[in-house]
């Protein structure tokens, strides 16, 4: 899988594919992920790629022209079968959209900022449009990371055996049991019995209960 990311602030997006399991999957060769700073696309001599908006009001918008430059040029290289724009207006991420993109080949990811981009640039380019819930962040950037960790983890050999994503809480619409490790009693508070039995069918009848219970309790919607 490509990931290409359009951003006016590139170094947000760094960290988050230098550590852990994103960083290993890329050093895999399972996923690339490329970082556009918009800037690069920017018109005259003050690199501009943003400016007020029609009809007054506050805030700048993301111009067309930068952003149509930027996509233009990727897609002379590949086709892309996604081209997503993170904004809180977008239909909120759900484990299910992240399972439909993980089978995607190659996506774009545009990031909005200020008070957006140009209508115009959803109209002509943008095939999906994203938010991460209910609340409104400075840009796009972070929840574009948000969106590419959910949907990188699912890649088939980024997770092992003990990182698997198919145990996973909302994977079948359910919440995770409850875990636990090492020590069996600590200061008087005790591990659950069954977990200890070696009794593996048990085991797993418990897991269930208890993934059933938790998600009556905290998120009944699930279950609708
Ligand atoms: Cl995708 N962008 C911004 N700016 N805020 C958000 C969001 C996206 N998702 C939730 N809040």
């Amino acid at each position: 899988m490509r990931i290409d990311i359009i951003t006016v602030l590139p170094e947000l997006l760094k960290s988050p594919f230098e550590a852990s399991i994103l960083k290993r999957a890329i050093e895999k060769g399972l996923v690339e992920v490329h970082l556009h700073n918009l800037r690069d696309f920017a018109l005259g001599n003050y690199n501009q790629v943003d400016d007020y908006q029609f009809g007054g009001g506050a805030g700048m918008v993301l111009m067309i022209e930068p952003i149509d430059k930027c996509i233009s040029e990727l897609m002379k290289h590949r086709d892309y079968d996604e081209v997503i724009y993170m904004t809180p207006d977008g239909t909120t991420l759900n484990q299910g959209m992240s399972n439909h993109l993980s089978l995607k080949k190659n996506i774009i990811i545009l990031c909005g900022h200020y008070k957006g981009v140009d209508q115009r640039v959803r109209d002509k380019f943008i095939t999906k449009e994203i938010s991460i819930g209910d609340y409104v962040l400075s840009g796009g950037e972070l929840a574009a990371a948000v969106l590419c960790d959910s949907i990188i983890r699912l890649l088939p050999g980024v997770l092992n055996d003990e990182t698997s994503a198919l145990t996973d809480t909302f994977q079948d619409n359910l919440l995770a049991p409850p875990v636990y490790t090492r020590p069996s009693e600590y200061k008087g508070m005790k591990v659950p019995e069954v977990l200890l039995s070696g009794n593996f069918p048990k085991i797993e009848q418990w897991r269930e209960e208890e993934a059933l219970k938790r998600t009556e309790e905290r998120r009944p919607d699930l279950l609708k």
